[in-house]
């Protein structure tokens, strides 16, 4: 018996135990061991019914997902968990499934294809496939919607989230929910049912009659609108609607066959990669789990801006009290208002209760001073993007704070070193870099100054999983990872629409590309003003007579910030939609003839091209000078922090996939055209294409 499965005893019933931490997929091993538990059982006469539970914090989270990539490389054949369940299904003794933490995937198709199930009450289930690029393929598109219905299973199979307890109870799926000792409880149930006959999932047909063929076409269309470019749910659609027309093992075996079509896809592949993905950017080689942690139980946020505001509400969301300290009143109470209002937004949506609203703005003090800073465990600074206001600031508060508290910055792009030059404490100062809104957006850079201190570090990487965010670490250059790629993406948009590119042209290719945004669109959004004073402070660093973007700039001095003004590259009616702008074409054709640029037809690849590989080649250069550690990390932020396609996996993983000898090709084609200031390719690009290799290659030595 693998030592993943455990069998006991109380009394009369079986107790299966899966133990294969952290999360029990059913790895190798672990459905064979359920399996054969089951057949020995069977056998015995002193057992009469069986519960199944998971040991540790959860049942079963789904099929091994390492083990997909062996499958798509031949390294193993397909396997199908469908035996295995039937195995279960035809137990001749009552199978119980014990629910806690999470039955997904796998995991709930297994608990289905048990005669009873029962949860705990904080239990969720769910068919999230779709969200690595794939559908349920041991029978969840047959069976959930025996027990839960075809529109409730077309819903969870094609969008993937998981429900609660208590809707799994009205809905089916659970017989019954548990408080207390869950074990007990199934057990309690499992005898019960002993002597009964054991319903099976697959034999229950009667939610199956007479669906409302528009529950198909509606989930269609949100497919449409809302998952471009991934076949997934589609498939999962197709797959449920077929268990209202053909047999179990007819639906079944079509499952299986769409499938292993998705899980050969691309777009399966760029998921898994950002699944894993996000758990790896947690770890950071040289700080180890075990590194100190500070406690943070109070914060001060200086700057009630669009980001101070939001960097308050992570806190206050994550039960921290925090400071919000602005410099006038006014600003203040704009800053308050604006928190205020996000929240009311949220209640009207539904997404908590006035309660919980009431609550977090209790925790929020907005105030126009220091006072109570020295109590605090750590100080965000979140003002104006100028370097002499911040290293002010952080001279102030160093003073002030206490010697353990963290004081961290939520530059987006300057030096972290210089700023903490400004304490006496380097060590304990270090980059917050949120993204707007920074209540939504679930990204945060952490960035490494020189001096800060592990403990600092790993404290910050704790604190952002509890603001339920992603974070990856970043080492300190101009724009860190993210902002720093974005760079030469916004300069190649740019020189685009300098060279005849139109802005809707740029837009549209990028946004059909996958990106949430075009990136004119985006900067827009940001505001163009952001950038300028950003260019500014950084006129010192231009290089005589090397090209700049010169369209931005002429939009801003004609204040055109974007939406914010209702005008930037496109014009924006009452509802922030854009329209195409009449003035901007005939203004940026007068910019490339007054800079002699030559103007001509440029087509989608290449502005494909030019875009996202001045991203791939800028993430090259920081990846090989160490500021990202790998290049799943720069992926990372780009998938979380500027609305990369994740079907295409991010920026490195698209050039891996592309292939890096290719890229580096129309690198170095760019580059004859458009000069090497802008275009040679980076040394590790060119080091991994002539070896044949690839960046997550290079990510496995690192
Ligand atoms: N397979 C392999 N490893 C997994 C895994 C899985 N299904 N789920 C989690 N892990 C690893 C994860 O990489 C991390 O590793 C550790 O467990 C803790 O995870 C046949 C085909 C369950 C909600 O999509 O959503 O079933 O980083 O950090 O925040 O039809 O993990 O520590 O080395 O995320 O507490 C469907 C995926 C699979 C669920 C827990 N199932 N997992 O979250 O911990 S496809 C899923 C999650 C399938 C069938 C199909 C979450 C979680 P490491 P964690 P967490």
């Amino acid at each position: 018996m693998s030592q993943l499965i455990k069998l006991g005893r109380d009394g009369d019933v079986a107790i299966i135990t899966i133990d294969n931490p952290p999360v029990n997929a059913l790895s190798p091993g672990v459905p064979e061991g359920i399996r054969s538990s089951i057949e020995a059982v069977a056998k015995d006469p002193l057992v009469r019914a069986v519960v199944v539970i998971g040991a540790g914090s959860t049942f079963i989270a789904g099929a091994d997902i390492h083990e997909f990539g062996k499958m798509t490389s031949g390294e193993k054949p397909f396997g199908t968990l469908l035996p295995f369940l039937l195995a279960i299904e035809d137990s001749p003794k009552p199978v119980v499934m014990a629910i806690h933490g999470q039955a997904l995937g796998g995991g709930l198709e297994t608990a289905m294809a048990g005669h009873y199930r029962v949860l705990a009450p904080s239990a969720q289930v769910g068919q999230p496939e779709v969200k690595l690029g794939i559908i349920p393929g041991a029978g969840g598109t047959q069976r959930l919607p025996r027990l839960a219905g075809v529109a409730k299973a077309v819903e969870m199979c094609a969008f993937g989230e998981p429900i609660k307890a208590q809707e799994a109870l009205s809905l089916g799926i659970a017989d019954r929910i548990i408080e207390g000792d869950l074990l007990a409880g199934a057990v309690a149930l499992a005898r019960e049912a002993a002597d009964r006959h054991a319903p099976k999932t697959r034999d229950r047909n009667e939610k199956l009659a007479d669906p409302d063929p528009a529950i198909f076409a509606a989930a269609r269309d949100r497919v449409r609108r809302t998952w471009r470019g991934q076949p997934a749910p589609l498939a999962a659609i197709e797959a449920v609607e077929a268990s209202t027309r053909i047999s179990f093992e007819d639906g079944c075996r079509f499952e299986a066959k769409l499938f292993g079509e998705c899980l050969v896809s691309p777009q399966s592949k760029a998921l898994i990669h950002a699944f894993f993905g996000e758990r790896t950017v947690n770890k950071i080689p040289d700080i180890p789990k075990s590194t100190p942690v500070y406690e943070i139980r109070r914060a001060a946020v200086i700057g009630a801006g669009t980001m101070g505001g939001g960097i308050a509400m992570n806190y206050a969301n994550a039960g921290i009290p925090v400071i919000v300290k602005e410099a006038t009143q006014d600003a203040l109470d704009r800053g308050i208002a604006i928190i205020r209002k996000n929240y009311a937004n949220s209640v009207q949506k539904g997404r908590f209760s006035q309660a919980y609203m009431d609550e977090r703005m209790a925790l929020i003090t907005p105030q126009l001073s220091y006072d109570g800073f020295e109590q605090a465990d750590i100080v965000v600074e979140a003002v104006f993007e100028g370097m002499a206001l911040k290293k002010k600031i952080f001279a102030e508060i160093d003073a002030i704070a206490k010697p353990s508290c963290i004081l961290a910055s939520n530059t987006s792009t300057l030096d972290i070193d210089e700023i903490a030059s400004a304490t006496k404490r380097p060590q304990m100062v270090i980059g917050h870099h949120f993204f707007s809104p920074a209540n939504v957006m679930r990204l945060m850079e952490v960035v490494r100054g020189k001096a800060t201190g592990k403990d600092v570090i790993a404290t910050s990487m704790a604190l952002a999983k509890r603001f339920k965010k992603v974070a990856v670490l970043a080492g300190n250059c101009r724009g860190f990872i993210g902002n720093r790629m974005l760079g030469p993406y916004g300069r190649e948009a740019q020189f685009l629409l300098e060279e005849g590119a139109s802005v809707e042209d740029v837009n549209q290719t990028i946004y059909d590309f996958g990106f949430a945004m075009g990136p004119l669109a985006v900067f827009d959004l940001a505001g163009l003003d952001v950038g300028w004073r950003i260019r500014k402070e950084f006129k010192h660093l231009e290089r005589p007579g090397v090209r700049v973007p010169l369209i931005s700039d002429r939009l801003c001095e004609l204040g055109r910030f974007g939406q914010k003004t209702g005008r930037g590259y496109s014009r924006y009616d009452e509802n922030r939609k854009p329209l195409p702008d009449p003035e901007t074409a005939p203004l940026i054709e007068q910019i490339a003839r007054e800079a002699g640029i030559e103007r001509r037809v440029i087509g989608k690849e290449e502005i494909i091209d030019r875009c996202v590989f001045a991203l791939v080649n800028e993430g090259a250069r920081l990846l090989g000078e160490g500021i990202a550690l790998r290049a799943v990390d720069i992926d990372i932020v780009y998938l979380y922090g500027y609305g990369f396609p994740a079907w295409r996996g991010g920026p490195m993983f698209y050039a891996d996939t592309f292939g890096l000898d290719r890229v580096l090709a129309r690198v170095r084609e760019f580059e004859a055209r458009h000069g090497s200031d802008f275009w040679s390719p980076a040394p590790l690009l060119e080091q991994l294409a002539k070896a044949g290799r690839t960046f997550a290659s290079y990510d496995r030595v690192q």
